[in-house]
Order: C-alpha cells, then structure tokens, then sequence
C-alpha cells in the first residue's frame, strides 16, 4: 500500500535532517509523526520514526545525566511515581497533600518548571513522588522525557471539572509522543518500539464533581483500559486510598528478614517485585547468601509460622524470613 506522504510530512523531514540538537530532531521527527497518514501502509515507518525519537532522546537523556547532576531523578524508597497531565489539574497540590513537600500551587498554568520530589509514607515504607511540568510544555521536555520513561508508576492527573476523558487523552497523545504507553497484560509491544509503564487515572477535583458526572465518563471511556480513582487533594478526600492503590499498582511486596533467635524489625524491609522468591530475597540481602543459602523460615505465606522453606518458596507480601546458610 502506498504510504501517501503529504507536503507537510517532507517539511518535516526536511527540518529533521538540517536540524542540529536532539531536541530539534525531536520535534521535526515528532511533527512527521503526526502529520503521516496513520493507515497499514504507514506502520513500518511510524514504528520507525518512534525508535529514532527514542534513541535520540536516550541519548541526549545520557548526555545531559552527566552534564548535570540532577537531570534523572534518583529514584528512593520503595518506588518512584511520577504525577504527570495537563497544567493546573492539581499535581502540585496533590504532592503536597501526600508528602511533606511544599511546592508552588498556583491557579495559573505552568507554575511547575522544574521538578518537585517528595516522600510519601505508606505503613512502613516511603513511596517517591516526582510531580510532572506539564505534558505539554516545551522547556521541560528533555528532563521529563527521562522521568516518564523510567518511572515505575505514571499517575495521569486530570481535573474532573473540565472535560476529564480530554484531558486524559491528551496527556495519552503526550505521552505516546515520547513513545510511552500504558502497560496492559496480554498486549505485547515488543516489536513497535513503544515503551510500557503501569499507569492509572487520578481524577481530582472531585469535591466539585457534581453528580458524578466526571468520574462517570472517565470509568465508560477508559474501561477494561485505565483505572480512574477519584480524590480531592483540596480537600484530603480519599487520599488514603489512593496511597494503598499507588502503593498496589508498583507491584512490589515487603519482606522482613531477621536473624535466627533475634526479633524482627518490621520498620525497614527489603522491596521486591511481586512473585519473588526466597532466593530473590536472599540475593537482595547479600549476595553471598544466594549460592550459600540452606534453607529459610518463615512467617506469613508459609503452610504455618515457623515453617521451613527452600529457595524457590515464593514470598507475600509482608513475610518474615530468616535465612539461614
Ligand atoms: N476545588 C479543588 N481545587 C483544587 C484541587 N486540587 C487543586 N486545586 C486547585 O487547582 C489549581 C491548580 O493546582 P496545582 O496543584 O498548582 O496544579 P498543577 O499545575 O497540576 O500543579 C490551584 O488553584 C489549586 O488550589 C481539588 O482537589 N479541589
Ligand atoms: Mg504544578
């Protein structure tokens, strides 16, 4: 099938090729994106053009983390979720409502230039949030690409009084630009060039929706596609919910380990991903443990407390191990 290529696509990629900085062949190969006819005969070159805009911006990522030192976020605690939509839908407020962070809340668009990260206590462990300059706006995009396209959470904010299902897509389209897609079991995008990451829908403001009208539209639009938890950061409504759902979505699990004889320590476990095993356990302890290790015992997911298990036991969240080598 042809691929019909328009005169604004050549402009485009006339601009890609006298372009000199990654973030000008960025935008031009973005702008290809965009104005190329979106058919079959079209997908190997859409596939094309998201690896391109994906390896550029890797590398100008690399660049710029040597460059300068904070450019990637440094991910801490347990896991990093990044607060990411359209200006003004609450982001900032949200992170302060859930961290001790305060950072500028403002009834302007775009107060937020530059990241603001914060801590936010879930029972015995502490969650980063980074919140997002808007998805749309130009000046952060090298330093947000990176963000977005490593975080272990996307939290997409939207505001439930101003067209939601819009401003969700929106950010969608945004992020789809940097070549980032929600994660959904059973979809493999190994061969598009596209990057997964597990995410779900915020919708705030929900002190001011009336008649559920906004929740509403985003569970019809989204369904089966992207969860949509409705809060109030203005006025702390279902925030800690909302925390056990972040905490949820990471796909992690707790594991306290302890020695033989001694009492367990429930305020510092070890963070693993969920579904792993003893061995996993014993590997992100001390490495040494993993090839010396006998046997463990433990409390939570075993037949009974106390019970002897081998390395391939697969741990629950909030076991008690000891590892015994
Ligand atoms: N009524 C109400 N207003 C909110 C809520 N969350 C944020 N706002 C207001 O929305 C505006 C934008 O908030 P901000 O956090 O700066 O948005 P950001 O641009 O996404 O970071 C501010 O005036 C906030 O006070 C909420 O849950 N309810
Ligand atoms: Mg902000």
């Amino acid at each position: 099938m042809p691929a019909n290529l328009t005169p604004q696509y050549f402009e485009a990629e006339r601009r890609f090729k006298s372009a000199t900085t990654p973030e000008e062949k960025i935008q031009a190969l973005e702008a290809m994106l965009a104005v190329m006819p979106k058919h079959k005969g079209t997908d190997h070159l859409q596939a094309d053009l998201r690896r391109k805009i994906a390896k550029i911006s890797e590398e100008a990522e690399k660049k710029y983390a040597t460059s300068r030192k904070n450019f990637n976020i440094r991910r801490e605690g347990a896991g990093q979720v990044a607060l990411t939509g359209l200006p003004n839908t609450g982001k900032s407020l949200l992170l302060a409502s859930l961290t001790n962070v305060k950072p500028e809340v403002a009834a302007y668009p775009f107060s937020t230039k530059s990241p603001n990260v914060g801590m936010m206590p879930f029972e015995n462990i502490q969650i980063q949030l980074v919140d997002m300059p808007a998805i749309n706006m130009e000046e952060a995009r090298v330093w947000s690409n990176s963000v977005l396209r490593n975080a272990d959470l996307l939290a997409i904010v939207v505001d439930l009084t101003n067209d939601p299902v819009r401003q969700a897509e929106a950010t969608l389209e945004g992020l789809e630009e940097i070549s980032v897609v929600p994660y959904k079991p059973g979809v493999d995008n190994s061969a598009t060039g596209l990057r997964e990451r597990r995410a779900f829908i915020i919708a705030n403001v929900g002190d001011l929706d009336i008649d559920d009208e906004g929740i509403n539209a985003l569970h019809t639009r989204f369904n089966g596609r992207l969860d949509a938890i409705r809060v109030s950061a203005a006025e702390k409504q279902n925030l800690e919910e909302l925390k056990r759902q972040i905490f949820s979505r990471l796909n992690i699990m707790r594991v306290h380990t302890k020695s033989p004889g001694a009492k367990v320590d429930l305020s510092d476990p070890v963070i693993l991903p969920a579904g792993a095993t003893i061995k996993d356990a014993a590997e992100a302890v001390h490495k040494d443990f993993r090839s010396g290790l006998r046997y463990a015992v433990i409390w939570g997911s075993g037949k009974f407390d106390g019970q002897r298990v081998g390395a391939e036991h697969v741990l629950r969240d909030n076991d008690v191990i000891e590892l015994h080598v």
